[in-house]
């Protein structure tokens, strides 16, 4: 019975694959910009161990700490970052009675769900103003209360001013490549390559993940592999 209404809800997904995914989204990005002449990509992809958050940046000083986080809400078409408001905390750790520490070996009590910098430390950049960081993040999620859609990822300087952001988005077929190949590169960078492979690859790669859903990984992944293959019997 179980199964039945997921293939029911696969099948009801696929039919509207292109126009929105949103509700068994496993891949986002999102696309920084702002007037300090710093960009940045963002990649997060769902993993059987959190989400893989891979994330490079151009327009740095090196020798300066950026802190970065997800904020609560979108960034207008204007590009304003002030207006992504505070820290995404659905759990509201940070409440005002008391001093906030984000323990990183306790996320999911300590710490500030959009608090990225906090658990994985700040953003440094090489000689050349690049930055590029990547991990797997283990309180973060595509769906429910901690979700990380709709929301925002923001860039600070050393004084806290908001330099740089950009909207979370679930990515498109193909723009991020598969949880597989991210673990095997071997930086940023050549992942970043990877996703611009060409159409044939990405079906190898959805072919990846279905192979990961039936060797015991999450029930999303599950359903985005029934998905991936309907919509792969569409494609045909
Ligand atoms: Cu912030």
């Amino acid at each position: 019975m179980k199964f039945i209404s997921l293939a029911i809800a696969a099948l009801a997904t696929a039919t509207a694959y292109a126009a929105d995914s949103s509700s068994v989204a496993t891949k986002a990005t999102a696309d920084l910009k702002g007037k300090a002449g710093i960009s940045a990509q963002v990649e997060f992809s769902q993993t059987a161990k959190g989400v893989s958050v891979k994330l490079t940046a151009t327009g740095l000083k090196s020798g300066v700490l950026y802190p970065y986080h997800i904020h609560v809400s979108p960034v207008p078409a204007d590009g304003n970052c002030t207006a992504t408001g505070g820290h995404l905390d659905p759990a509201k750790i940070k409440v005002a009675d008391k001093p906030y520490k984000c323990d990183a070996k306790d996320p999911a009590k300590t710490c500030e769900l959009g608090d990225l910098a906090s658990r994985h430390g700040n953003l440094t950049a090489d000689a050349s103003g690049k930055a590029a960081v990547s991990y797997v993040d283990s309180v973060l999620a595509f769906s429910g209360a901690d979700t990380i859609l709709e929301h925002s990822v923001v860039i600070h300087g050393a004084d806290n001013a908001r330099l740089a952001c950009g909207n979370i988005v679930v990515a498109k077929a193909g723009d991020v490549s598969s949880a597989a190949e991210e673990s095997e590169a071997s930086s940023a960078y050549l992942a970043s390559g990877a996703m611009h492979q060409s159409a044939s690859k990405e079906h190898n790669s959805v072919a990846n993940d279905v192979e990961k859903s039936t060797g015991g990984a999450s029930s999303v992944a599950a359903i985005s592999g029934i998905v991936a293959l309907v919509a792969a019997a569409f494609a045909i």
